[in-house]
């Protein structure tokens, strides 16, 4: 064993270790190697201990960081379709397709659309061999003008099921079974054929399933398939159903079974390494893209529905129409950030293009959302470069993990009318331009179709908020009415407080007046209502104050009631027993928690310290106080704030005769709510005294 400090890994090679080629991805100007944050890193060979033999430096953050990066190295593969192997390229269209769909990529021959494939089978693990028999994803996001365009198709133009909700038993029944964990990739086993021997829609595809259509000898050598009907919609909104199909340049070759076992034990990223050897060599995979189009009269006369994703239309009965062609140019330069991270959804579709109610498809559409949301860990996946799309875009969708954008401003929600304080607006819709989805108005006619509209029976916006202010108790207007005053003098846009008055002419224009008077602003025009308020019949249950829900009772409430050295027990005691009687809470406060001595010289401890126990905290306040105290406690600001603001809070107060100076320097006024300690106060202290408000307030 070596115990010399200067013994050092790369001792022996250090020249070669220290060549640097500069890196194609983040990289230092001099090639240095760095920390996440930055910093030069001086060793990446020996850690730092404490003496050449000696533990370990916690303070080593080149060695945390290194460590802990690679211990989250690894994100969830995919539940199906987990191992893939993908490559960049382009789709050339080969003529206007303008007649049948005004998908922008689509119109101008020979323009190219870059595109991300990504292969895959359909059952083993990430790190499963690549020629099982076994369905091929045959996925492709087309990067368009018009935003990202996702075909998530296979290599077969059925499936298995009719219905989504079968989807993770089909999956279940064909993984490894759950107990014993194999087979792996690998469909030859008791779950997938009870399952497959239970459900008769399964047997089209089992057929292919079982064919040399399982068995591709190359990625480039298979077919694609959309394999539900879509539909294109052309400029004019006239839709035509659509299958769409990948055609190989090279043909279709499969293997042989015993060919394809063979291969995976002799290599088992076969497929994988041919996609890179091809497109390394300049042997780019080529296929070409056709459509099968037809209409509602088709439709209705083949034999089988369109919308039944385990049929297929043969192209002896309806042609496939070649439009374009796909090649496959450059493979990814990082395997993980761009094949392990690329998110498909089959919801992705551009303007010209759109779904049918095929319900596989449907369900499809709910669940890939989710599955990146689990597998990329953010709903701001759609940020990761592979993801993005190559197109402008701009939303107010803010914020959430891994947010990787820095928006200005403070327009983060439409409709605003920030441009007139002469700030960014941000994004706006538009019906002419935007998505908008097929109506399919023959598939939905009991509901009139697809459509974002609302009905005209949700136009009146008016009448209930009139109804509910006209309702309230005069007392509960003047707070309403005071809340808009003190809300939009807090806005200093003053074109926003203006169009609020506005509003407010059409709920009620005397509200809109003594908000604009409490403003210092005029009434302007009531604004343009979709359908004019009318006065309903008011409703004494939407008030609180004298409405059928109000209660008059010390049930529940609590009472403060402020004591101090020289208060008399016998008071005390006879106010807390009412209370508590009338099924109260009595909460004794002094001006130390320890309590007081009473004028009898008996020790009473206190609920609560009177600078930390204020009147708030109650339903209504006793003072129980010798005049000596209480001219003390004047001097005291918790106490005269104790009191005031029971008082300004509209609050019960019942004082005995000792208590005086308190209240007058409280500026208390006497009225139906100021209280001796007797029965009157246990009344009182059931309910606040509205009709006190005007004396201590303005409201508007
Ligand atoms: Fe799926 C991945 C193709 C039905 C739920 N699917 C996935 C991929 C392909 C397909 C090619 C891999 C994409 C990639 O390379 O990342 N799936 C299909 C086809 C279907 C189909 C052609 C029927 C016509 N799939 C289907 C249903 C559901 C899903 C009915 C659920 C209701 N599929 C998923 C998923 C996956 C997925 C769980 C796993 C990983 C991912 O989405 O991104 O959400």
């Amino acid at each position: 064993m070596s115990r010399s400090p200067k013994f050092s890994a790369d001792a022996g090679n250090a020249g070669e270790l220290h060549q640097r080629v500069p890196a194609k991805g983040p990289h230092t100007a001099d090639g240095h190697l760095t920390t996440n944050q930055g910093i030069r890193v001086s060793d990446n060979q020996n850690q730092l201990k404490s003496g050449a033999r000696g533990p370990v430096l916690l303070e080593d953050f080149a060695l945390r960081e290194k460590i802990f990066h690679f211990d989250h190295e690894r994100i969830p593969e995919r539940i199906v379709h987990a191992r893939g192997s993908a490559a960049h390229g382009y789709f050339e269209v080969y003529k206007s397709l303008s007649s049948i769909t005004k998908a922008d990529l689509f119109q101008r021959p020979g323009e190219k659309t870059p595109v991300f494939v990504r292969f895959s089978t359909v059952a083993g693990g990430a790190g499963s061999v690549d020629t099982p028999r076994d369905v091929r994803g045959f996925a492709v996001k087309f990067y368009t003008q018009e935003g990202n365009w996702d075909l998530v198709g296979n290599n077969i133009p059925v499936f298995f099921i009719q219905d989504a909700i079968k989807f993770p038993d089909l999956v279940h029944s064909v993984k490894m079974e759950a107990d014993r964990g194999f087979p792996q990739a690998a469909s030859a086993h008791d779950t997938f054929w009870d399952f497959i021997s239970l459900m008769p829609e399964s047997t089209h595809m089992i057929m292919w399933a079982m064919s040399d259509r399982t068995l591709p000898r190359s990625f480039a050598t298979m077919e694609g398939f959309g394999v539900h009907t879509f539909r294109l919609v052309n400029a004019k909104g006239k839709s035509t159903f659509v299958k769409f199909h990948w055609k190989p340049k090279l043909g279709l070759q499969s293997t042989i079974w015993d060919e394809a076992v063979k291969i995976a034990g002799a290599d088992p990223d076969f497929q994988r390494r041919d996609l890179f050897e091809r497109i390394e060599r300049g042997d780019y995979p080529e296929w070409e893209l056709g459509l099968q189009l037809f209409d509602e009269e088709f439709a209705e006369k083949f034999e089988f529905d369109i919308l039944d994703a385990t049929k297929l239309i043969p192209e002896e009965v309806l042609p496939v129409r070649i439009v374009g062609r796909m090649v496959l140019d450059r493979m990814p330069d990082n395997f993980f950030a761009e094949t392990e991270q690329v998110a498909f959804c089959p919801a992705n579709i551009v303007p010209g293009v759109d779904f049918t109610n095929d319900p596989l498809l449907q369900g499809r559409l709910f669940s890939y959302l989710d599955t990146q949301k689990s597998r990329l860990g953010t709903a701001n996946f759609h940020q990761l470069p592979i993801n993005a799309p190559k197109c402008p875009m701009a939303n107010f969708q803010r914020d959430g993990m891994m947010q990787t954008l820095v928006p200005k401003g403070r327009a983060n929600y439409e409709p605003n009318s920030l441009v007139q304080a002469g700030e960014e607006t941000g994004p706006r819709e538009c019906p002419v331009t935007g998505f908008s989805n097929f109506a399919d108005v023959d598939a939905a006619s009991d509901t009139g179709g697809k459509v974002r509209i609302r009905p005209e029976s949700f136009a009146d916006h008016y009448s209930q908020a009139r109804l509910f202010f006209r309702s309230l108790h005069e007392a509960e207007q003047a707070h309403l009415a005071s809340a808009m005053v003190f809300e939009l003098s807090k806005v200093q846009l003053e074109h926003v407080r203006v169009r609020v008055l506005s509003n407010l002419v059409n709920v009620d224009p005397a509200l809109a007046q003594r908000v604009a008077a409490g403003l210092g602003a005029a009434v302007p025009k009531a604004s343009a209502a979709a359908a004019k308020p009318i006065d309903l019949e008011l409703s004494p249950a939407l008030r609180i104050i004298d409405g059928p829900m109000q209660r008059e009772t010390l049930e529940g409430r609590s009472v403060g009631i402020l004591i101090a050295d020289g208060s008399d027990a016998a008071e005390i005691e006879a106010v807390s027993k009412a209370v508590v009687a009338a099924k109260g809470r009595p909460v004794l406060v002094a001006p130390r928690v320890g309590g007081v001595k009473t004028k009898g010289g008996k020790h009473i401890p206190a609920d609560g310290q009177l600078a930390g126990t204020p009147s708030i905290m109650f339903d209504a306040v006793a003072l129980v106080l010798s005049p000596e105290a209480a001219q003390a406690l004047t001097k005291e600001g918790a106490a005269v704030q104790f009191v005031m603001d029971a008082f300004g809070h509209l609050k019960a107060i019942g004082a005995n005769a000792g208590a005086k100076a308190l209240l007058d320097k409280a500026g208390v006024e006497l009225d139906e709510g100021v209280t001796g300690l007797g029965k009157d106060f246990i009344r009182a202290a059931g309910r606040r005294f509205f009709e006190r408000e005007p004396n201590v307030r303005t409201l508007a």
